[in-house]
């Protein structure tokens, strides 16, 4: 019987899906014949890496940047033993999974760090099916080369789309005169420069307000490349590629759309949704969304960065055409347009939480920038393993995210996923300036669990706490 999996690599050989450029992230692992369990074994370590026409030293698991892509199904094991090559301590974090919390990957929490010359194996089943991502939950690190997509597969995917394509965006800065622990120390010395006044409010087409983030990026990426070399996908006329986009970013949201082409969005965050069709989607650090295109003709993903100078991109060719499309008119385009912020789709009934009363509502005000620089929650720095939020095992829990800040913080809850109210099931969500967003989650999943900003300088300056029962 043929597989899916074992047609996409047959009709990969017949050369509808062409990779091209040295450093196309597509070595993917499978698991071992005959077995569910897949080997995936990382070694941290200072890499020498081609990021289309930029060669930079930086930190890596795999040599490349993203990470070779994990790809399973849902139910297989994934067994990872990572070797810790660097001058730091380092964990692997997957990002959006339930899994046991000594697995989870953030220090102090759940476990110890790797330290510079030790190893940690780590070994789960994964649980639901989806599009996610694994990355350090240490320092910076997050914001060098140190992640990578995370697929999970599950056996019913394929009805409404022909090919599969990932989409890793990032923003790109270490290896370029500077690295992210050099960025980190000057926004503590130079603090926060003052809001500019009367900039623009939230709005359809401003969803995340006037402030973009803290860090000048001079690099955005696809896959590892910059807009000088992109990575190029060939396909045929009439295709449906399932594009799984992930926001790698450290300090920067997208605004993500094809020109000419509608995207069919289907999932959020691993989880499906109703379908809804739009021009364009924002993903904040740490999102993801799974979208259905059908090309006709060559065209490129763009991924523009919000309230910031820059894109990434990436080229879908049909019939070895190149594409004409001006990338930078439909940047400004982008710019232009109202978004699709997945946190509004309605969750596919299927992986709705049922419904049941609120046993317990818990209020975390998102505060800051306090001088130098720091990003307190309801008044206090992340300090674990103090200041923990006490839950009880079992019961239905409401998480109100008061952002009181002028910027945008997407918020992301470890070891459960969330219902948004009124939205998604999700495991990360956008919280505009001035607003609140509510989410809803069971606990069902004991440890002691970290819920933090995924910018990951708000996360070094305190932009987290913890749940624990
Ligand atoms: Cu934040």
């Amino acid at each position: 019987m043929l597989t899916r999996r074992s047609f996409l690599l047959a009709s990969a050989t017949g050369a509808s899906v062409a990779l091209t450029g040295a450093c196309t992230p597509g070595a993917r692992i499978e698991p071992r014949a005959g077995t569910d369990q897949v080997e995936f074994p990382m070694r941290a370590a200072e890499s020498e890496v081609d990021l289309g026409g930029l060669a930079v030293r930086t930190w890596t698991y795999t040599g490349t940047v993203p990470a070779t892509e994990v790809r399973l199904r849902r139910g297989h094991t994934l067994r990872a033993p990572v070797a810790n090559t660097l001058p730091q301590e380092t964990t692997v974090h997957w990002h959006g999974l339930a899994i046991p919390n000594a697995m989870d990957g953030v220090p102090v929490l759940t476990g110890p760090a790797i330290a510079t010359g030790g190893e940690f194996t780590y070994e789960f089943a994964v649980p639901d099916a989806g599009t996610y991502y694994l990355h350090s939950h240490v320092g910076t690190q997050l914001d060098r080369g140190m992640y990578g997509p995370l697929i999970i597969e599950d056996p019913e995917d394929g009805a409404d789309y022909d090919e599969e394509l990932v989409v890793v965006l990032d923003d790109w800065i270490d290896g370029t005169g500077t690295d992210p622990d050099q960025v980190f120390k000057k926004l503590q010395a130079d603090g926060m420069a003052p809001m500019a006044p009367g900039g623009p409010g939230v709005s359809p087409t401003t969803p995340l307000g006037a402030d973009g983030g803290d860090v000048t990026y001079p690099y955005y990426l696809i896959n590892g490349r910059t807009i000088t070399d992109p990575q190029v996908v060939d396909y045929r006329a009439g295709q449906r590629i399932r594009l799984r986009i992930i926001n790698a970013g450290a300090d920067t949201a997208f605004r993500v759309g094809v020109p000419g082409v509608a995207l069919r969005v289907t999932h959020t965050d691993g989880f499906p949704v109703v379908p809804q069709q739009t021009d364009s989607v924002i993903l904040g650090m740490g999102e993801r969304a799974d979208a259905v295109v059908e090309l006709r003709s060559s065209a490129p993903v763009i991924a523009a960065a919000y309230g910031k100078d820059g894109y990434a991109q990436l080229n879908m060719r049909v019939g070895g055409a190149s594409s004409t499309v001006d990338a930078a008119a439909f940047v400004a385009e982008l710019r232009r347009q109202a978004p699709l912020n997945t946190a509004t789709l309605a969750p596919d009934p299927a992986v709705a939480l049922p419904a049941r009363p609120v046993d317990t509502s818990v209020d975390l005000a998102l505060q800051g920038p306090v001088a130098p620089y720091a990003w307190p929650i309801n008044g206090k720095l992340y300090d674990p393993p103090r200041d923990g939020i006490p839950l009880k095992a079992g019961s239905r829990v409401r998480m109100r995210y008061l952002n009181q800040t002028s910027m945008y913080h997407p918020m992301h809850l470890h070891g459960q996923t969330f219902q948004v109210v009124g939205g998604p099931r999700k495991d990360t969500v956008l919280v505009p300036p001035k607003q609140a967003v509510e989410v809803d989650f069971d606990t069902d999943n004991p440890g002691r669990w970290i819920v933090h900003c995924h910018n990951d300088y708000h996360l070094n300056a305190g932009m987290a706490t913890f749940i624990e029962y």
